[in-house]
């Protein structure tokens, strides 16, 4: 007998990237996502161009979020981010600088209402609550959500400086 699926759990991750043509690199990692197993892509903001945070000398990031459907467990689902990682070019080593420059980050934002504080992986993301460059896209395709233990996308929102978080195509205005 197979091992019986998980339940169908909804999902937010984070996209980023500000190396190697990060438009790009955003657009391959939603192709990869979608081919996970177990794993459909429900709903995709827009992209935005958003001033880097946490290490200022590097370039402008591109970010996004998008809600996933997925019966994978969390360590399942993060195996597999990881492996989309590596496939294009994310260097993880001793010289990566942390909130450095990287072609391509996938985070798990939320996982259900699940919560998960291991080494490798703590869910709701420990700094979500506090970065525009999440929230901002996050408002925009689910303006409705709750961040367990942090409260309501909108209401985080307002103390936050929303300056450096563009939506792509206003940028050239
Ligand atoms: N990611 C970081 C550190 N700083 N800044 C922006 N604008 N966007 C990111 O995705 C980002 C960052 C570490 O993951
Ligand atoms: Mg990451
Ligand atoms: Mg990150």
């Amino acid at each position: 007998m197979s091992a019986p699926a998980n339940p169908l759990e909804t999902v937010f991750l984070g996209l980023g990237s500000n190396l190697e043509q990060p438009l790009v690199q955003l657009a391959r990692a939603l192709r990869a996502v979608h081919e996970i197993p177990g794993t459909a892509l429900v709903r995709v903001s827009s992209f935005y161009d958003t001033a880097p945070v946490g290490l200022a000398d590097q370039p402008n990031f591109v970010n996004a979020v998008a809600e996933l459907q997925t019966t994978l467990s969390p360590q399942q689902l993060l195996t597999h981010l990881l492996n989309i990682e590596a496939a294009q070019y994310r260097v993880r080593d001793a010289r990566t600088l942390r909130n450095g420059p990287r072609t391509l980050d996938l985070d798990i934002l939320l996982f259900g209402d699940v919560q998960i504080d291991e080494p490798d992986l703590i869910i709701p993301h420990p700094r979500m609550h506090q970065r525009a460059f999440v929230l901002w896209p996050l408002a925009e395709i689910a303006p409705e959500l709750e961040i367990p233990g942090r409260g309501h996308v909108l209401e985080l929102l307002v103390p936050l400086d929303v300056s450096g978080v563009r939506k792509f195509d206003e940028t050239a205005r």
